[in-house]
């Protein structure tokens, strides 16, 4: 069996998934790709599990981009089927029932800037760069990045960053949008799982709405409007909507139970 590439600890409701390569960059390998489809398969839909962050082992890489190495011997079927895949795993993600956040530190290229944008949340240290330099291997981005970037940025720098390959640090990211904290190098998991607390005294069922509904805006095949109102009937439905309102008239906190 080969050897785990993800370090994931449990830390009460939450947990965090270390991205464990240094030596390559932290770059996103087939293993990575399967130890990340078997944590999102597993825990989706347990509302025990409250929220995850991702990062990357040491400070200089969150992740440098999928494995150079691995994927020089592809043709145009087994890319095009890998890109596939790679996408389906960052789906999971984005559609994950809980808050995951991406905590940046350092690079975040191609493969590693496509994972922190299928995060909903992304958090950077002041070192992180972030960029799309698959042009300067003849490729395109292969796992969503293309799409969640203008989704994040808009079409105008979003296609300049796509050209160029030109890396945006810590603090342009934040002036577009891209990420929605900038903290010390070192702080960002620390500022991930701070927003985490916050989230994970919110009812879960309708934190995982909201995450459905902001989703359903990107998908066209989806009217996001009437999955609003569907949502909304839901979330009025359901015994922790009955618990929120009567905390608030007993003005005291709420224990949701996911129901
Ligand atoms: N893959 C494999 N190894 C990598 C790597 C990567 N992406 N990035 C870095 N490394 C390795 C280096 O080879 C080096 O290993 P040794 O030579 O020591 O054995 C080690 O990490 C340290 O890197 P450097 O020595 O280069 O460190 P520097 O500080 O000098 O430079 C750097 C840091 C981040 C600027 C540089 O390492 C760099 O430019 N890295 C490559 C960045 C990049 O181009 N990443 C790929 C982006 S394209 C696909 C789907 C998606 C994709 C592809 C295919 N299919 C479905 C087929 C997506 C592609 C991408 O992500």
């Amino acid at each position: 069996m080969s050897e785990k590439v993800i370090n994931i600890e449990k830390k009460d409701s939450f947990f965090l998934l270390t991205i464990n390569r240094p030596h390559a960059l932290n770059a996103l390998n087939s293993d990575v790709f399967n130890e990340l489809e078997a944590f999102f398969s597993t825990f989706h839909g347990d509302y025990s599990v409250k929220g995850v962050v991702i990062t990357g082992q040491g400070q200089k890489a969150f992740i440098a981009g999928a494995d150079i190495k691995e994927f020089a011997s592809l043709d145009a079927v087994t890319g095009s089927a890998l890109s596939k895949r790679g996408q389906d795993v960052f789906f999971m993600i984005e559609r994950f029932h809980a808050p995951v956040i991406a905590a940046v530190n350092g690079f975040a290229l191609g493969g590693g800037c496509e994972l922190a944008m299928s995060c909903h949340i992304r958090v950077a240290g002041t070192n992180a760069r972030f960029g799309q330099p698959e042009v300067n291997l003849g490729l395109v981005p292969g796992y969503g990045g293309s799409q969640r970037l203008i989704q994040l940025i808009g079409k105008g720098k979003a296609i300049e960053m796509l050209l160029t390959t030109d890396m945006i640090d810590a603090n342009e990211s934040l002036r577009l949008g891209l990420v929605t904290h900038v903290v010390d190098s070192g702080q960002e998991v620390e500022k991930a799982f701070d927003i985490l607390n916050k989230i994970a005294a919110k009812g879960p069922l309708a934190v995982h709405q909201c995450i459905q509904l902001v989703n359903a805006y990107f998908d066209k095949e989806s009217n996001g409007f009437e999955k609003e109102y569907k949502n909304f009937g839901l979330t009025i439905g359901s015994e922790d909507a009955k618990e929120g309102a009567l905390a608030f008239v007993e003005k005291r906190k709420p224990v949701f139970k996911a129901k």
